[in-house]
């Protein structure tokens, strides 16, 4: 009997494991305690980063404890709204999936917002082009943004439907939602997060953790 309950959990095991497998897609979740490799997130503007020790919950927390040991800090000022941000690239078919999720601690300084933006390849190059003397707004492909507002302590659990997202290059791309990798498409190519203060004077202070796709 034991023998038979154990080939039963381990069945168990290994369907739930390729269940995983086929409904999300990890981003990154810190807990190498590094944001220049693994993926390499790069930065711009004036918002610094930090993988810093996620704080003790102070009670049950279900998703405070799903944010392991560590999370990426973001924190920054600004006199004009922008801040800066911070991106990585994905190269997965989006299609799979139907969600952006992340989970977001606000501290007590700064609320504020982070808008995410998603670059999927209409050009079928597996690149992202984007023109420097322009902001590096991307020159044939999709960018979609969503908004995201920083709440008060503790970690909140954002999911965002891709159909949120709207189109922030009309006339660049095609318009339409394709992260595929069909005919040649790189599909979902990268991600970035960028923060926004909620005055026009502010700043940031936030952490992220595990972000990934899903259903
Ligand atoms: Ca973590
Ligand atoms: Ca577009
Ligand atoms: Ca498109």
């Amino acid at each position: 009997m034991k023998k038979l309950s154990i080939f039963f959990g381990l069945i168990l095991c290994l369907s739930s494991l390729a269940w995983a497998q086929f409904t999300f897609h990890l981003i990154d979740n810190f807990e190498d305690g590094n944001f220049n490799s693994d993926p390499k997130w790069w930065r711009f503007g004036d918002l610094n980063l930090e993988a810093m020790k996620n704080p003790q919950a102070q009670s049950r927390d279900l998703i405070s404890e799903s944010c392991g040991d560590y999370s990426l800090k973001l924190s920054g000022k600004t006199n004009n709204w922008y801040i800066g941000g911070l991106g990585t690239d994905i190269g997965v078919d989006g299609s799979k999936f139907s969600r952006f999720q992340m989970d977001v601690y606000g501290h007590k300084k700064y609320v504020g917002k982070l808008k995410v933006e998603i670059f999927e390849d209409d050009n079928m190059n597996y690149a992202i082009e984007q023109d420097p003397q322009k902001g590096y707004e991307p020159v044939y492909d999709d960018k979609w943004v969503a908004e995201v507002n920083v709440q008060g302590e503790g970690f909140t659990r954002v999911s965002i439907p891709f159909t949120a997202f709207r189109d922030a290059n009309p006339g660049v791309g095609d318009g339409v939602w394709n992260p595929d990798q069909e005919k040649g498409s790189g599909g979902l190519m990268k991600i970035q997060i960028v923060a926004l203060s909620e005055g026009q004077q502010g700043g940031i202070d936030c952490s992220i953790d595990n972000l990934l796709l899903t259903y």
